[in-house]
């Protein structure tokens, strides 16, 4: 990419959805582990086998764990230049308060990271992707517990102490802005962030606070801990950013719009503005709830240096504050947008919107981004003679590309990769499918865990190798 000495190509990651092995090596049960096929919003109990009359596709993935060698080498055929990985906490710290961390857990990701550094490939790490171990739910209450601050901290201490000469790119959380007071249990945001419904939960609402805040303060925290272990880390957050539109030009609408971006903020203020922000305070007041921050807490506020924002980008969305207009069946909530189409999952499909996001985030905090994650779930056919055209996701992942190009040279934008979503395909974290696929590689296995795991080259593969061939400027 023109004006960027360093500019990463790549794609992300996240062990539960693809690595599979989910009891071997030590590894603890996870709060994924119990979403079953389709029913991420209604979890239900744990079964031993990967099979009870009930599908859990985090128990297979796509196999990862086994064959990271040969999907790294197709990675680097593709031309990335960098992966971002998730460490699933549930393999370091298999109860998450274990004595010792599980050795053969480390070593797993100490072998996969040196896999992707052989292949001239830089690993950027996310240390919390949905995967914290059941038993922190269990004994702890999840995150509406101090405690599970402490634990998160000594795992993350773990990491960063195992890793501090191989790992330079780290993120703390993945989307926790996914979660809030006003969310109900139920919702899939708030138990892949928390698997809270599992544990005993008198107030909804005052735990899903303690939750938000705590994994906030830990973020913070984590980032201050890494870098007292190699001040040369670079630590950042990734967040899932929705940019919503106004309906109309009515007000109204526009304040709308406005508060339901701001509901995206306020964890990126508490990590590098220096102080919790009030603004949520007062709105958590409003909703009776009274959160009382320390002086201690607030000392490490003050202290919050965030590295970099890491953005997850899928699509915009609209908001009336009219009745007539609500009309909506779009994914991101709010209306669809006459403009735009939608993915056959009802994710608006807005380009542009990758453009306004990034210079309000670059306005907004002045810090260096990465796309994070950015693709298309979409329904591909594997023909007869073993080639997936999928023309779509180039069309997709290439205007996203034109518009970042254009916020990086237009508007000024630091931004330092585009790492897509998916780039192999593996389980969808909202729906437990496997034809709903992201990836520019092909695997063969079907919604049930069945099939060979043949790995195949799309046509988004060949054309994702030619477009980085000269950094993306070609
Ligand atoms: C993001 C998650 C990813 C991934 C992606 C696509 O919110 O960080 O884990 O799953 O969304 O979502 P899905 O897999 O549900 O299509």
């Amino acid at each position: 990419m023109e004006n960027s000495e360093k500019f990463f190509w790549g794609g992300s990651i996240a062990s539960h959805q693809c690595d599979g092995a989910y009891d071997q090596d030590g590894k603890g049960p996870g709060i994924m582990d119990y979403v079953t096929a389709g029913s991420v919003s209604k979890p239900r109990e744990f079964h031993d086998k990967c099979r009870d009359g009930v599908i859990y596709p985090s128990h297979y993935g796509i196999d990862f764990y086994h064959r990271y060698k040969e999907d790294i080498a197709l990675f680097k055929e593709a031309g990335f230049t960098a992966l971002r990985i998730s460490v699933d906490w549930s393999r370091i710290y298999p109860n998450g308060d274990d004595n010792e961390p599980n050795r053969a857990g480390i070593e797993h990701y100490r072998d996969v990271i040196k896999e992707l550094k052989n292949n001239g490939i830089e690993p950027i790490v996310t240390l919390y992707h949905f995967e914290l171990p059941m038993a922190v739910v269990k004994n702890y209450d999840s995150w509406t517990n101090r405690k599970t601050i402490d634990l998160y901290l000594r795992y993350c201490k773990t990491m960063f102490t195992e890793f501090k000469d191989d790992v330079k790119y780290w993120a703390t959380f993945n989307e926790m802005n996914h979660l809030d007071s006003d969310m109900i249990l139920s919702d899939f945001f708030t138990y892949m962030n928390t698997g809270l419904c599992y544990s005993k939960i008198e107030n909804p609402a005052y735990a899903m606070t303690m939750c938000s805040y705590n994994m906030t303060l830990a973020s913070v925290k984590a980032i201050e801990l890494g870098h007292g272990i190699n001040p040369d880390f670079q630590i950042g957050c990734v967040f899932g950013l929705t940019p919503t539109y106004a309906w109309s030009c009515n007000p109204d609408d526009s304040i709308a719009a406005f508060k339901a971006m701001d509901r995206d903020w306020y964890q990126i203020d508490a990590m590098c503005k220096g102080e919790f922000p009030q603004y949520k305070i007062n709105e958590y007041k409003k909703r009776g709830i009274n959160l009382e921050i320390s002086d201690e807490d607030k000392e490490a506020f003050k202290k919050s240096h965030l590295d970099f924002i890491g953005v997850n980008y899928y699509g915009s969305s609209v908001i009336s504050t009219t009745e007539e207009n609500n009309s909506g069946d779009n994914f991101f909530g709010g209306q669809n947008n006459p403009y735009l189409k939608q993915s056959d999952w009802g994710w608006t499909i807005d380009p542009k919107g990758l453009r306004y996001l990034l210079m309000v985030l670059d306005r907004r905090y002045n810090l260096p981004m990465i796309i994070t994650e950015n693709g298309l779930g979409a329904i591909d056919k594997l023909e007869e003679d073993g080639t997936v055209h999928d023309q779509y996701r180039i069309d997709y992942v290439k205007a996203h590309i034109d518009e970042l190009k254009k916020s990086i040279k237009e508007d000024k934008v630091n931004c330092f990769g585009y790492l897509m979503w998916g780039p192999i395909d593996l389980i969808s974290a909202t729906t437990g499918e496997m034809k709903k696929r992201y990836g520019f590689i092909y695997v063969d296995q079907d919604d049930e865990g069945n099939g060979t795991l043949k790995r195949i080259k799309k046509d988004s593969f060949y054309w994702f190798k030619e477009y980085t061939k000269n950094g993306g400027n070609s």
